[in-house]
């Protein structure tokens, strides 16, 4: 059995950034517009009028301040409220492996290496851009990578999932390689006319390049140990699927978007992950007091905070356990990886970290990892 470790991680971040007050200006001219249009029916008691957002809940809710997006005009358009994203010939690269491409180009330089050297790609995401051929066989593709590529879908635990992927097929020496790319576009698959989750996601794109870990002489993280987990549950949903044509559900319904019961995620969600990373610890011997930085999922700050004092035992030092998603929101499986990208590079040789990812599924996953 081989070794295995991170030597590499890259973060695409589309340019167009949406801030709270320009997201709820959109929303509240979106509700006007849509309660003008039904007004009969609102006065008959037929409907409910639609409630203004706003950007003081939106923050105090989740600590959420902004979201990087691949198409702002799109979102903000009240009388659209969805990104507009150029359709793609065949031959042309599609977007997911063009946000991917990016990402991995910037973690094949930290690693050292270039598209010919990895011999797996995985792209792990919440969303396909199409069923087939694979995104990530078009990434292989593209970065001139031998070997060979899958997709993964394990939501916002995708990352997570794909690392412990990677890891296996090193140690039993089936690859020597891997990259793994997370392209979220999660603007295209949010319904940001719900005032209930309108604020949530972002997109982005990270790659984490994964090596066998023999005398590696350039900065890297030991994967010590990777733990998945997964418990069927229906508050986090998106029924679009190839099935719709033969049911006959070709409509714009609010179910083809992604839906959650978020105070019931918030419950459910925290003891399934606190004891996750618990019993992960616990499995490989790591005493909490050794982590010097839990890398945790991005998805809200009250739910990061608890966890962080669950682990710890204690609240968490300012930049011990650090938060991206005022800057990001909820990015799905990138989030955990971003926090972890761009607040490892400070760890001494021998400091020991935790990234965890959770979500719909629900799934959670934990990488132990201890710089090299
Ligand atoms: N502005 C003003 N008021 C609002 C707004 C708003 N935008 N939204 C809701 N309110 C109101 C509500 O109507 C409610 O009013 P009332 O008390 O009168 O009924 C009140 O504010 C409180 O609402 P909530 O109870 O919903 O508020 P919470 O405090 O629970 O906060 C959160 C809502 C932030 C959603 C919170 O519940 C949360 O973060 N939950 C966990 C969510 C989570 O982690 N989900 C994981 C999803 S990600 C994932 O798994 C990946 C899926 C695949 C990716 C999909 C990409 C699109």
């Amino acid at each position: 059995m081989y070794s295995a470790a991170i030597t590499g991680t890259g973060v695409f971040i589309p340019t167009e950034i949406i801030t709270n007050d320009e997201l709820v200006v959109a929303f509240n001219a979106y509700a006007d517009l849509w309660n003008t249009e039904h007004a009969d029916e609102i006065a008959a008691g037929i409907t409910e009028p639609k409630p203004h957002s706003s950007a003081e809940f939106i923050v105090n809710a989740s600590g959420i301040e902004r979201r990087h997006v691949l198409d702002k005009g799109g979102v903000l358009d009240p009388k659209r409220m969805f990104p507009r994203l150029a359709a793609r010939a065949d031959d042309d690269p599609s977007i997911m492996a063009e946000m991917a491409l990016k990402a991995a180009e910037i973690a094949l330089a930290e690693a050292g290496l270039t598209g010919a050297d990895i011999d797996l790609v995985l792209c792990a995401a919440s969303n396909h851009e199409r069923a087939y051929p694979a995104i990530a066989v078009e990434v292989q593709s593209l970065i001139g990578a031998g070997g060979f590529a899958y997709d993964m879908n394990v939501a916002c635990s995708s990352a997570t999932f794909g690392i412990q992927t990677a890891v296996q097929m090193i140690k039993t020496g089936a690859v020597r390689r891997a990259l793994m790319v997370n392209p979220e576009i999660c603007s295209a698959h949010l319904e940001w006319r719900d005032r209930d989750c309108h604020f949530i996601f972002g997109d982005v794109c990270i790659a984490v390049v994964i090596e066998r870990d023999e005398s590696l002489a350039r900065p890297h993280f030991k994967v010590l140990s990777t733990r998945c987990a997964t418990q069927f549950s229906n508050n986090i949903r998106n029924n679009n699927g190839f099935l719709r044509r033969t049911h006959d559900q070709m409509d714009d319904r609010r179910d083809m978007q992604f839906m959650q019961n978020g105070r019931k995620v918030f419950k459910e969600v925290l003891p399934l992950v606190s004891q996750h990373i618990a019993d992960h610890l616990t499995e490989e011997g790591v005493e909490a007091s050794d982590l010097t930085r839990p890398w945790l999922h991005q998805a809200n700050k009250t739910m990061n905070d608890y966890i962080g004092r669950k682990v710890l035992g204690r609240d968490p030092e300012p930049g011990e356990q650090p938060n991206i998603l005022q800057d990001y929101a909820n990015t799905s499986s990138a989030g955990s990886i971003i926090a972890f990208s761009q607040h490892s590079a400070d760890l001494a040789a021998g400091e020991k970290g935790l990234i965890c990812s959770f979500g719909a599924g629900y799934s959670a996953g934990s990488v132990i990892v201890q710089r090299g």
